[in-house]
């Protein structure tokens, strides 16, 4: 009897995806040379944002704020280093409820924040969002949102607005680790990169959602990856150092601005207080907590290349100073505001009068 013959090993019928090489990418950003004027002026945005949520801390704990409150203390870079890159009035901010800080760079009074955070008529939102729920369509800040990736989606179709009208403008879109898993984020990206809309999505990574690491949380942890199969490229960047931050604000405004679809960024940033007020914390160590405080806090960071520039103590006090007054302004007002007459109970829900 004849042998079977032997078959030919089948060929493959499929094959591990390449990397993706021919996505273009932008260069990769460099530091940002400021000057030391400019270094000072970053230096005051980032210490208003810590003394403010320091003073915010306070209120809450004395009774005086409600509801949820999440402060943005030890990533105060991420925001300046960006925002101060913007256009005001020309471009747009949307961001969770870590917002105050990014409010405050939309020059929106703290006055005004403080107000809203302690549910006062003179409040951004005359008292009625609190400090998940500021919007300022004159400040470009369109929130202050709760639900997580709410912001991306909204944020995809404000840039859709900039293109539309041809504006010129640029929608920043920060979100955090954890929302970076929801599924309206990967959605927002493929209409992004298919009509290359102006939008810079900023990954603001501080290690932790809720509760959780994002270790245990990411199978990519490398965030920056995230937009690939959307042809997104992506920067991870210091997010503790205001100047490497401001350096790729630079580039990725570059990119936006040229027409070329959105970009991913992902600020590698730490907070330092629990998510919300509410939190105590019992995922991580205080130990861990004090070792990026002690190495990498962006404002102590900064204030050392200030004085190796010649900023002087008495410059550095009275700036200090500067932003306590501000502040403790802030604080009084708020805490001597009235607050909304019961009639605001039924105003702003509908668009018009019906
Ligand atoms: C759709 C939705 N799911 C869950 C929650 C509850 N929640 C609020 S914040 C949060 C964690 C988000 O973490 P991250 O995106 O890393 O932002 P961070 O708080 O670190 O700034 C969760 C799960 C929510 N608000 N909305
Ligand atoms: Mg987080």
């Amino acid at each position: 009897m004849a042998k079977a013959a032997v078959p030919a090993k089948a060929a493959p019928v499929s094959v591990t995806s390449p990397a993706l090489a021919d996505i273009e990418r932008p260069a990769a950003p460099v530091r940002f040379k400021a000057s030391q004027d400019e270094m000072l002026e970053f230096y005051k945005q980032m210490l208003l944002i810590r003394r403010f949520e320091e003073k915010a801390g306070q209120l809450y704990g004395l009774g005086l704020i409600g509801g949820f409150c999440h402060l943005y203390i030890g990533q105060e870079a991420v925001a300046v280093g960006l925002q101060s890159a913007l256009s005001i009035g020309k471009d747009s901010v949307i961001t969770g409820y870590r917002d105050h800080g990014h409010m405050l760079l939309c020059n929106i009074p703290p006055k005004l924040v403080m107000a809203e955070l302690t549910g006062r008529a003179a409040g951004i939102s005359k008292g009625k969002g609190g400090s998940m729920h500021m919007f300022s369509v004159e400040h470009g800040f369109y929130g202050g949102h709760g639900i997580v990736g709410a912001q991306v989606s909204l944020g995809t179709g404000l840039a859709f607005g900039h293109k539309y009208k041809g504006d010129g403008g640029v929608c920043l879109a920060y979100f955090g680790d954890g929302a970076s898993n929801q599924g309206q984020v990967f959605e927002s990206f493929n209409m992004a990169e298919l009509w290359k809309l102006p939008v810079i999505y900023v990954i603001e990574n501080n290690n932790y959602a809720m509760g959780t690491s994002v270790a245990r949380s990411s199978a990519e942890a490398k965030l920056s990856r995230r937009g690939e199969s959307f042809r997104i490229p992506g920067i991870e960047v210091d997010g503790m150092d205001v100047l490497a931050v401001r350096g790729a604000a630079e580039e990725a405004l570059e990119w936006t601005r040229a027409g070329k679809g959105p970009i991913i960024l992902e600020m590698k940033t730490y907070r330092y207080r629990g998510h919300s007020m509410s939190d105590p914390a019992k995922y991580r160590s205080r130990d861990e907590v004090q070792a990026v405080r002690d190495k990498s806090d962006p404002i102590e960071g900064l204030k050392k290349e200030l004085e190796a520039g010649g900023a002087t103590e008495e410059q550095m006090k009275a700036i200090d100073k500067e932003i306590r007054g501000i502040v403790a302004e802030a604080a009084d007002f708020a805490e001597q505001s009235p607050e909304p007459e019961l009639g605001e109970l039924y105003t702003d829900i509908l668009v018009g009068n019906y």
